[in-house]
């Protein structure tokens, strides 16, 4: 049987990224087919029958002799894309402990008596079109799919036209009602994102909830101009108010318990040195157990956004990418995972999870994965290799449950 850090070790060098360190496979970039085409190899050679669906999810198939073919199975499975410079574990440690699930239990012996299925989600981290966990938002209709085709990444190219580009029918993206009629369970292990198992100084955990996540974009425009002939009196410099508005947003998250509110991301235009910007673009991510105090946040940051940009003389406007409400899973299978993991302690986490998703439409449950560093989103993210092997023993037993 192979180890998770063996199967780990084949993609090592996949979409690595020198200039920001770590990984950058946004999802249908060359980098994360090379992952696509890893995890059909993989599956093909475990017996799984490989196939792809109308929104890119790929699934590897081990199809039960009993049952009802393939409605109501039990999938397994996570993503393989990535954030730009993100670690070598979040998304691919789900899919490669899934893998060595399935080794393990036909080194049992274990005949399914329901179809298990692998499954891959494209976009769970939503770096490339903005939106996170779109291709399960798309499997369960939880996006629209004219919104989602006209999604466009950095470069302008609408993800109908990348969904196109690699083989798939822009038209038919969209709930997928077959293929959610085919999952009757979904459990994903993921890496732990935080430092969760350190302090509970344990190597796996039950999830149990996925606090409220959302994703705003603030415009904050202002005249451009030259920086050598415009004086300071005479300037509209939108750089100024998003840097009033960056600090009011820490300040005011800082000031509200529980919550969570970042700018990972600023974009001036035209982003020249010696050129005031026209306007900045900034993309605010914000997350609270309660959704009703998201909404607060996000209302008090538009208002000290509006205040600043006013001040400057420009003018912001804020639109709303992606929203998702706090998730808890399903009861019955927290107690499945519990039952096959003595001990393990259940674990709320501020990540987001396809799981997360898939909760509102199919039982789902999580299992995570000790993180020594407690650091991800990072090339710091790290599993060692026997915490790593240890939760797909743990994933099998908790298949092996359910199957
Ligand atoms: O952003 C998240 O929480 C997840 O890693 N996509
Ligand atoms: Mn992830
Ligand atoms: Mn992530
Ligand atoms: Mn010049």
């Amino acid at each position: 049987m192979e180890t998770v850090s063996n199967l780990l070790e084949a993609i090592d060098d996949v979409g690595r990224d020198a200039a920001r360190g770590g990984y950058s496979r946004p999802v249908f970039s060359t980098a994360e087919l090379d992952l696509r085409s890893w995890f059909e190899e993989q599956a093909t050679r475990r017996g799984l029958a490989v196939e792809t669906d109308r929104n890119g999810v790929l699934w590897g198939w081990w199809d039960s002799a009993t049952g009802n073919g393939r409605r109501g199975a039990l999938v397994t499975g996570s993503h393989l894309d990535s954030v730009p410079g993100g670690g070598a574990f979040d998304g691919p440690l789900g899919v490669a402990s899934a893998l060595a699930a399935v080794d393990i239990l036909r080194e049992r012996g274990v005949e399914p008596q329901r179809s298990l299925a692998v499954a891959v989600f494209p976009e769970e981290e939503g770096s490339r079109f903005g939106v996170a966990c779109l291709g399960s938002r798309l499997l369960t209709g939880a996006i629209d799919a004219d919104k989602a085709r006209n999604l466009k990444d950095p470069d302008g190219t609408t993800f109908a036209e990348a969904a196109q580009a690699r083989g798939l029918n822009p038209q038919h993206l969209g709930r997928d009602e077959e293929a959610l009629g085919r999952i009757g369970d979904f459990v994903e292990l993921h890496v732990e994102q935080g430092r969760g198992l350190i302090d509970l100084d344990s190597p796996v955990a039950v999830g149990t909830s996925i606090i409220g996540h959302g994703r705003w974009k603030l415009t904050i425009t202002g005249q451009g101009n030259h920086a050598g002939t415009t004086l300071m009196e005479d300037r509209a410099d939108p750089m100024v108010a998003a840097a009033q508005v960056i600090l009011a947003i820490r300040k005011t998250a800082a000031a509200t318990a529980d919550a969570r509110a970042t700018v990972g991301r600023v974009q001036p235009i035209p982003g020249g040195t010696n050129v005031i910007a026209s306007r900045v673009e900034l993309w605010i991510d914000i997350r609270h157990p309660d959704d009703a105090t998201t909404a607060a946040l996000v209302e008090s940051i538009h208002g000290q956004a509006q205040k600043a940009a006013a001040f400057e003389g420009c003018s912001a406007s804020l639109t709303q990418e992606s929203v998702s409400g706090t998730v808890t899973f399903d009861a019955e299978l927290q107690r499945q995972l519990s039952l096959a993991m003595p001990g393990a302690p259940g674990l709320p986490t501020g990540a987001g999870h396809d799981a997360g998703i898939l909760a509102g439409y199919v039982p789902s449950a999580m299992l995570y994965v000790r993180n020594p560093t407690g650091v991800s989103h990072s090339p710091e993210e790290h599993v060692e290799p026997d915490d790593a092997d240890h939760g797909a023993t743990v994933l099998a037993d908790v298949l092996k449950r359910l199957l």
